[in-house]
């Protein structure tokens, strides 16, 4: 965190200007919120830079989190957008680069430093003033926070810029990696997110359709999705597909993913054993009410050599 000794508690509107967005920090600077003038806001925890939460102008929560997910830096956040980096899932055996890392790597276990807000010069309604709010994130081989296991398992120099950005009706999070070392590093990147729906046996996902997939609960073994996706069980599946990715409810549209350079989709729900045998998932029967779609760049290994970098983006847009 950036100490400066006469930081305000909240970056507030200065007169004269059209309501601005405010950001704002919890007392143990764990937390900052944003907030747009017209009520939508974020709030994103430093412990794996992870958003906790994504509310809508009516305060309507959009991201499932555990009531009993840890936000005390002891354990990935169970919700929101856990960040997976460099490996996904367990690493492979045969991958000498990251087999001592834990599972998802450590950018989700890693304590973030916040880089700052910025906010667009819309040409928004002047009455509600700048509709946009940027927050900064960021994460290096030298950083304090870095997660003490990383540094032995994968002893790379690396910088990470992770992105927030909050519109009115939809929210971007783009992460770009930089390889500061003089040796080349594999990677993998994704963003984990839990979307919040109402029934899960209501739900459809499409833009899959004629899609190649992996399904980890089926042996790995890779199909072909036909049509539109229902959740009728334990779904593990590693996408590879271009193009939005629509979930519905019901036949109402809650959100459409689009995804910059993130040529994967993994779509995840534990359903009833699984969601039983993780001690941070509750309430039990959470399963009912959440979904993660999960673009990210894990199909293969990013290889970046020295001062090469990667960035990949997800536009996560509200259902109209
Ligand atoms: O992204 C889906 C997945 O890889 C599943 O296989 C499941 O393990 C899930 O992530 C949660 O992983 P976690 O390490 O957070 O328990």
């Amino acid at each position: 965190m950036v100490e400066r000794p006469n930081k305000p508690s909240s970056l507030v509107a200065t007169p004269g200007l059209p309501p601005q967005p405010t950001v704002s920090f919890s007392d143990d600077n764990s937390l900052v919120t944003a907030t747009l003038p017209t009520g939508e806001s974020i709030t994103v925890l430093l412990y794996g830079a992870t958003v906790i939460s994504w509310k809508d102008s009516s305060s309507s929560e959009k991201f499932w989190l555990s009531s009993a997910a840890k936000l005390d830096g002891t354990k990935p956040v169970r919700g929101g957008i856990p960040l997976i980096f460099p490996v996904f899932g367990p690493p492979p055996p045969d991958h000498a680069q990251t087999s001592s890392l834990p599972q998802h790597g450590f950018a989700r276990t890693s304590r973030w430093e916040f880089l700052g807000k910025s906010t667009s010069e819309s040409s928004g309604n002047q009455q509600t003033g700048d509709l946009s709010v940027k927050l900064d994130f960021g994460l290096s081989s030298a950083a304090n926070g870095l997660d003490p296991k990383a540094k032995e398992a994968w002893p790379y120099k690396f910088n990470l810029i992770y992105s927030v950005t909050l519109n009115r009706k939809d929210l971007t999070t783009s992460l770009v990696v930089t390889n500061d070392d003089e040796r080349p590093f594999d990677c993998q990147v994704l963003m984990h997110t839990y979307l919040k729906v109402n029934d899960i046996t209501k739900v459809s996902i499409s833009g899959l359709d004629n899609s190649s997939y992996i399904d980890k609960v089926d042996a790995a073994s890779t199909k072909t999705q036909s049509g539109e996706i229902q959740i009728e069980g334990e779904t593990d599946r590693v996408y590879t597909a271009d193009g939005p990715v629509t979930v519905a409810e019901g036949g109402k549209t809650l959100y459409t993913v689009t995804r910059d350079n993130l040529s994967n989709v993994v779509v995840w729900n534990p359903w009833i054993e699984k969601a039983k045998g993780m001690g941070d998932f509750e309430p039990k029967d959470g399963y009912k009410e959440m979904l993660c779609v999960e673009p990210g760049s894990v199909g293969g290994w990013q290889t970046l050599e020295k001062g090469d970098a990667f960035e990949g983006a997800q536009t996560i847009s509200l259902g109209v």
